[in-house]
């Protein structure tokens, strides 16, 4: 379908005159759009093989948007979260060959994708963690699973060791299972660490949260010119969750040294000093935090790391259908620099660990 059909159904400003492919996602297709005015918009395709259900997924967003802006107003500020446009029948999303939606492009703002100083990462910090705060009294039984288990690490590990199984009988994809055999066995000698925080939720030992679950920095909006927060955006896998995990997937993108898929594995480090930075931002904003989530940050960084390796692991094994890959085995790249990053983790406990009791004191 062309563009100017399904842009058509949206309440815009004015007729749009173009749209171009936009930003890194890894599993939304992305346009910016112009419009004859020149305000800008930003069109997705929502992917349907990684959300099942878009209308619930729409719902989602906007009862946390609608949420946090009445919320914003009550308090007298600002709300960092941007509400879909509608169409002109009043529904968030059009669905044609696929389901799209449209919300505002957010003039002079910048999204980064790594740190460029001190001040920004704070900031990040500070952004993911006042979010779930804010969110704290959200009813979260009203809210869907978009994905389900979708940061549930051991499920997580199941499904690895059905690709696995899958792989290995599989004549045209065995290859792939000798070529990563080195990654597999780092993440099995790791499978029932990284079980313990899931463990701990089901166990009520760690509270469950209204969590954003995809905290990559370039999921927040920085002002262009003050670097302060605008937006936190992406907000599709808004879902309970833990604090743990939305803490360690910022740490494990924006402290790490290099990209997701830096192939040079001596180039990729967790910077002790971003990781104290992100965490004192982190602990001031999320201000209810338990002794244990304090205790258990560092463990929150390591597994999801390792989590987020697997689920490449898991998507190499079984022929890429899940990630946007470049080449063929860059899946196998990105799980190779996300387990790197495990094992600087691993040599730096101690002083992980010390920084974030230094923090929690
Ligand atoms: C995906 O949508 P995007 O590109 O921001 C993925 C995250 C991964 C991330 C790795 C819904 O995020 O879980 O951490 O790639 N999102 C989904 O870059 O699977
Ligand atoms: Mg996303």
């Amino acid at each position: 379908m062309k563009y100017q059909e399904i842009l058509a159904e949206f309440n815009l400003d004015s007729e749009p005159v173009s749209c171009e492919s936009f930003g890194n996602g890894l599993i939304n297709k992305t346009f910016l759009v112009t419009t004859k005015s020149g305000k800008r918009y930003v069109l997705q395709r929502v992917n349907e093989e990684a959300f099942k259900d878009v209308p619930a997924l729409m719902e989602n967003i906007s009862g946390v948007t609608d949420y946090l802006e009445k919320k914003a107003k009550e308090e007298g500020t600002a709300a960092h979260v941007i509400a879909p446009v509608n169409t002109k029948d009043g529904s968030t999303f059009v669905k044609s060959d696929g389901y799209y939606r449209v919300s505002t492009f957010v003039e002079n703002s910048i999204s980064i994708e790594e740190p460029e100083s001190d001040e920004d990462f704070y900031e990040c910090a500070v952004a993911f963690g006042t979010f779930i705060s804010d969110l704290s009294d959200y009813p979260a039984e009203t809210l869907h699973d978009t994905i389900p288990n979708f940061h549930n690490t051991r499920d997580r590990y199941r499904i690895f060791h059905e690709a696995l199984d899958n792989a290995k009988a599989d004549p045209d994809r065995a290859g792939r299972v000798e070529e990563a055999k080195d990654e597999i066995a780092f993440a099995l000698e790791r499978e029932s660490e990284a079980g313990i925080l899931q463990e701990m939720r089901e166990k009520c030992e760690l509270p469950t949260r209204v969590t954003h679950n995809d905290t990559k920095l370039n999921n927040v909006l920085l002002d262009a010119d003050t670097r302060k927060l605008l937006y936190i955006i992406d907000l599709d896998t808004v879902m309970p969750g833990l604090s743990l995990y939305d803490y360690g997937d910022c740490v494990r993108f924006g402290a790490s040294t290099s990209s997701e898929d830096e192939k040079d594995l001596s180039k990729i480090k967790c910077d002790m000093h971003l990781f104290e930075v992100f965490t004192r931002g982190f602990v001031a904003a999320c201000k209810d935090l338990t002794k244990s989530e304090k205790e258990l940050l560092p463990l929150g960084a390591k597994i999801i790391t390792l989590e987020l390796a697997v689920r490449f692991l898991t998507d190499y094994l079984d022929g890429d259908r899940y990630f946007a890959t470049k080449y063929d085995n860059h899946n196998l790249v990105r799980a190779r620099a996300k387990l790197a990053l495990v094992r600087d983790m691993e040599e730096k406990w101690d002083e992980m660990n010390s920084i974030v009791r230094k923090i929690s004191q």
